[in-house]
């Protein structure tokens, strides 16, 4: 696919995204190790042309649901970088009022179900959501994001099963960075690669490449053509890297600086971006940097924000834990 097919907003949408994405986590990091952030870290350096690449084909009706490393899926699906930074420092203005952290990320508003520290947890609510839209003959989508290591777990394989038999509007995007913590992916499964496992439950699946943004937009273009038009779901393996180690208190014995480098020198998703959109004349250095700066700017306004929010009282420690009545609406009478 050409870039001169993407609408140019859309364009400019993307780069802004990523670099946010980028950026933010580059300035998360540093604040983390100064001690700031409490609990634990998983950076998405490296994977940012996948959650854009997917969010941009999405509405915002359309519901995802995303993982431990979880903060570019939140921005891409149009969470506040506020409510983001808020909820790291544990402040009662985050996203989940500070008692979620790093990767408890939830935004109703932007039909985000959350991000979620069970690896392969997001499926079911992503499948339940697919189905909730089919018995109400709605024409939104889910989507799940997980890494290769969630196709090891149950929750991927029933939940594959189910979309499939009942052909729901789901989208399974896996995020292949290679590694699960430690372990290369090589020996977490007998097969090669993730888009195989498709072929068992009957779901059409396309291997793509992780890093660069419009072939990632095009593929899941066609996913959410077959979901919307009910032919049922499509499984995605976006080949990726994560660029800096598990956590960030990893220090990553179990892979060569060499291979880091490689994927750092040569397939950064915004370096290739940034290089088609200059090659193909969508819009000059200049229209970039200028970005840059206004992204620079809104974090640095950000952290001063969630520095000077509250943090919860005490006493609303139990509060929002459970739900209570549900808010749905019935739609499907079981009986
Ligand atoms: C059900 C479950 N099993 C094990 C863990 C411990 N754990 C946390 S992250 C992780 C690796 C996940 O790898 P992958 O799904 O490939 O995602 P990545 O971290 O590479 O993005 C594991 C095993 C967990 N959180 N949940």
């Amino acid at each position: 696919m050409l870039l001169s097919e993407i609408p140019k907003e859309k364009i400019l949408w993307m780069y802004k995204t990523m670099l946010l994405i980028r950026k933010n986590e580059e300035a998360v990091e540093k604040y983390y190790r100064i001690g700031k952030i409490p609990g634990s870290l998983h950076l998405y350096i490296g994977e940012e042309a996948v959650a854009v690449g997917v969010v941009a084909n999405l509405n915002r009706e359309d519901v995802i649901t995303s993982t431990h490393r979880g903060h570019g899926h939140f921005l891409a699906k149009g969470g506040s970088l506020k409510k983001l930074w808020a909820e790291l420092l544990g402040k009662r203005t985050g996203a989940c009022k500070g008692k979620g952290g790093s990767m408890h990320l939830f935004d109703f508003e932007n039909c985000n179900l959350g991000s979620n520290g069970i690896v392969g947890g997001g499926i079911p609510h992503a499948v339940g959501a697919a189905l909730s839209f089919k018995l109400s003959e709605s024409k939104n989508v889910a989507v799940s994001f997980f890494g290769e290591g969630a196709t090891n777990q149950q929750n991927f394989h029933e939940g594959l099963n189910l979309a499939s038999i009942w052909k729901l509007p789901v989208i399974f995007v896996c995020e292949n960075n290679q590694y699960q913590i430690s372990l290369h992916y090589s020996k977490q499964q007998a097969i090669e690669g993730v888009a195989k496992r498709g072929i068992s439950y009957g779901i059409p699946a396309v291997e793509v490449d992780g890093q660069d943004v419009v072939a990632v937009y095009e593929v899941v273009k066609r996913a959410v053509e077959r979901a919307r038009s009910r032919e049922g779901p499509t499984l995605i393996e976006a080949k990726t890297y994560r660029f800096t180690g598990h956590t960030i208190d990893d220090n990553e014995l179990y892979r060569n600086r060499d291979e880091v480098e490689w994927w750092k020198k040569n397939k950064d998703p915004l370096a290739i971006f940034e290089r088609k959109i200059i090659e193909e004349k969508i819009f000059g250095k200049e229209v970039l940097e200028k970005i840059a700066e206004d992204v620079e700017k809104e974090i640095e306004e950000t952290i001063k924000f969630a520095e000077e929010s509250p943090y919860p009282e005490p006493e609303e420690l139990f509060e929002d834990l459970y739900s209570t009545k549900t808010k749905g609406t019935l739609i499907w009478n079981w009986e």
